[in-house]
């Protein structure tokens, strides 16, 4: 972090207008994924380091081409058909044609086509995203204005941390902060703590919310839930093997005054890598709990007390 030597309030006036007009520019050109993503060019969508990321991204692509040729051929006619059949060139109104089945049939059976064609990959991609089976580490999610809980499962039962935007985004954003944005590193994009998961492992995502709706989004996964209160959502990916690396998102949904400050890190480690950062996260939770029996005892003889008195205090 580096700080403005004294306060010059509108030198970090105009870099958080500028961070601001830049993020709306980004956010109007569908380039927002750009900021939290490895392997985006910034001009389309990142082509990801999952499966369903290139599914997705094929499907998109698909999209387009076939836009292109619709466009093509609509804009080739349109243009083709104004200079041959201009006034100038003697060319007279058509009045008789006023119906034609044929013609209707074919501009019927054309467009279905294309969308038949079309739906096929993506209802094929759609299941996909939803089989969740055999899924080989579970994560819970949990969001929250405006942050986001991790509580791990499976053989990394135990381990459960907050993840809340990183001190040197934090300190920047406040309003007269001083702090010019363009010299935070990832700002906006890092965490205190980020998810830790393993490469090659099919991770299964459950997430639900304690207040309002939040979207779990990371651009280079094709990852992307709502996250809702009362209902749990499912979510997985795997990592290709060798790519391991920091992964970025963001919440997705506007979920109140701090919506754009809860942002998501992956970090994705290796399978051996990730077994040592459990061991690891294991021992170092094993003297807190120490701790923390140590201490029930007394707590139980404050509870057995209190319960005695209220006991007490209770009318027969
Ligand atoms: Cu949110």
């Amino acid at each position: 972090m580096t700080v403005t030597s004294g306060y010059d309030g509108r030198r970090a006036a105009r870099a958080r207008k500028f961070g601001f007009a830049r993020a709306l520019c980004l956010a109007a050109f569908g380039l927002a994924a750009r900021a939290g993503a490895n392997t985006s060019n910034g001009f389309n969508l990142p082509l990801g380091v999952t499966e369903i990321s290139r599914d997705i991204y094929g499907l998109h692509m698909e999209a387009f081409w076939i836009c292109v040729g619709i466009a093509a051929v609509v804009f080739g006619a349109m243009i083709y058909s104004l200079l041959k059949f201009r006034h100038s060139q003697g060319a007279v109104a058509d009045t008789t044609m006023s119906h034609s089945t044929q013609v209707e049939i074919i501009w019927t059976i054309i467009p279905a086509v294309i969308l038949i064609v079309m739906a096929i990959p993506a209802a094929k991609i759609i299941l996909k995203m939803e089989d969740t089976r055999n899924s080989e580490l579970s994560i819970r999610v949990t969001g929250y204005q405006w942050k986001w809980e991790y509580q791990y499962m499976d053989a990394a039962e135990g381990i459960d941390f907050f993840s809340t935007l990183a001190r040197d985004s934090n300190f920047a954003r406040q309003l007269h902060s001083g702090i010019d944005p363009n010299t935070v590193p990832n700002y906006l994009l890092e965490v205190d703590k980020p998810l830790v998961i393993p490469s090659g492992t099919k991770v299964r995502l459950l997430l639900t919310s304690q207040d309002v709706i939040h979207a779990w989004w990371v651009p280079d996964f094709g990852a992307k839930r709502s996250v809702v209160p009362g209902f749990v959502n499912e979510l997985w990916f795997r990592i290709d093997p060798g790519k391991e690396g920091i992964y970025r998102g963001q919440c997705a949904a506007l979920c109140g005054r701090d919506h754009g400050f809860m942002p998501i890190v992956v970090d994705v480690r290796t399978p051996d890598e990730f077994k040592k950062w459990v061991g690891e996260q294991k021992a170092a939770a094993k003297p807190a709990e120490a701790v923390a029996a140590a201490g029930s005892p007394a707590d139980d003889r404050i509870a057995d007390r209190s319960t005695a008195r209220s006991a007490q205090a209770l009318p027969n």
